[in-house]
């Protein structure tokens, strides 16, 4: 962009501009999102972002009681940035059998659970059979409990090898019992990017692809953004739009979670990370820019409690879950949370100190409890 443009909406009356359109409803323009990534006012974007986030949610801070299951680190991708994929028979290596994940499960019978989150690698030999069946048999143990399953990249995969169509496939899984899908395995759409940091990953248009598919048939689903590795503001504002655009159309998004690229144990390690400040200021432009989705999450198992608790001040309305120690994915890449779990009473006191309202919620927003 100009960089006189840029000088004129920062000197001028950028802020008062923002300002006055999310008062307003009004959308942000690109070069307006790109100037408030480019601003080193984060006080002045945190109270932006939280006008935005109390039009939206007020003062309400988000919950759910769920855990993961991540049925398998084989993959057959090899994503730069991922820390946890590996190869049969290497060390590290697990893949466990539908029999161990059902075991998983009756542990959490009776517990309060309301969704099981499922997310692996893309085994090259679970086809869509398989998955659907080990649906099936979740719902059989925890027949209320919320099935938000499958990232579009393994959906992409599975789908193909079973011989259907997006739509087929993801029909059949819905008769199966999945209730949603989750929001991995988009990273950043930008191509060149794509290419350069997971080439053999689903294109970006088949990852908007399978999210509309599924939103035409009535299965919601969440949005992420890889960010903080060798992208530009410019393509984590094509990303945001590439989201919005899609949200506009369908309304199928329920939740957005902004994910920081961890450089442990991955061979983008010389990046290093991306600091505290860019973290908040990227929660706030996120939720400026994405005025269509209702909720941001600021995923604690990869933040840690303190920063994913200050998040909130700056656009974030969703702590994800109480998770009880059951995700690898971030803790492989150096998370802040080596053993992720923490207890609901954990959890509201950290939202009340936070200054926010905790509420209990299922896996589409209803309320379960409001403390
Ligand atoms: O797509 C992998 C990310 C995602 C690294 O929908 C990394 O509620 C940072 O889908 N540094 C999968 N991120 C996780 C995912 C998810 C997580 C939380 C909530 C929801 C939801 C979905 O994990 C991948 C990739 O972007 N990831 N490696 C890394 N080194
Ligand atoms: Fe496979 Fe996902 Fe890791 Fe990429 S990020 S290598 S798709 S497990």
């Amino acid at each position: 962009m100009d960089s006189k443009i840029l000088d004129q909406l920062l000197h001028n009356n950028l802020f008062r501009t923002v300002a006055d359109k999310i008062q307003n409803n009004i959308r942000i323009s690109s070069e307006e999102g790109l100037a408030l990534y480019e601003s080193n006012q984060i006080a002045v974007l945190g109270l932006l972002a939280n006008m935005k986030r109390e039009r939206l949610n007020g003062k309400n801070a988000y919950f759910n009681r769920n855990f993961h299951i991540e049925p398998t680190n084989i993959c057959l991708h090899n994503c730069k940035f991922c820390s946890y994929r590996r190869k049969k028979n290497e060390e590290g290596v697990w893949d466990y059998s539908i029999d161990d994940m059902l075991n998983i499960c009756r542990k959490y019978v009776g517990q309060g659970i309301t969704e099981v989150h499922i997310v692996g690698g893309v085994h090259p030999d679970h086809n869509l059979e398989y998955n659907a069946e080990l649906i099936r048999e979740v719902k059989k143990i925890l027949p209320n409990a919320h099935v938000k399953a499958f990232t579009a990249v393994e959906l992409d995969y599975m789908i193909k090898q079973s011989g259907y169509d997006w739509a087929e496939g993801l029909q059949h899984l819905k008769e199966a019992g999945l209730d949603s899908i989750p929001g991995g395995g988009a990273e950043i759409f930008d191509e060149k990017i794509r290419a350069e940091i997971c080439e053999q990953k689903s294109q970006s248009a088949t990852w908007l692809g399978i999210h509309e598919a599924a939103h035409k048939q009535d299965i919601p689903s969440n949005a992420t953004m890889l960010y903080g590795h060798i992208e530009s503001y410019a393509h984590r504002i094509d990303h945001l739009n590439r989201l919005r655009e899609l949200q506009d159309k369908t309304g199928g998004f329920n939740a957005f979670i902004p994910l920081k690229y961890k450089k442990y144990h991955n061979s983008m390690r010389q990046i290093g990370e991306v600091s505290v400040v860019e973290v908040l200021k990227n929660f706030a432009v996120c939720r400026i820019i994405l005025d269509n989705i209702p909720h941001i999450k600021s995923y604690w198992p990869m933040l840690g409690k303190e920063l994913a608790a200050i998040a909130l001040s700056f656009g974030a309305d969703d702590m994800d879950g109480t998770i009880d120690d059951t995700t690898k994915i971030y803790s492989m890449a150096g998370a802040e949370e080596t053993n992720p779990a923490l207890t609901s009473d954990a959890m509201v006191c950290m939202i009340k100190e936070a200054g926010f309202i905790p509420i209990e919620r299922d896996s589409v927003y209803n309320v379960v409890k409001n403390y």
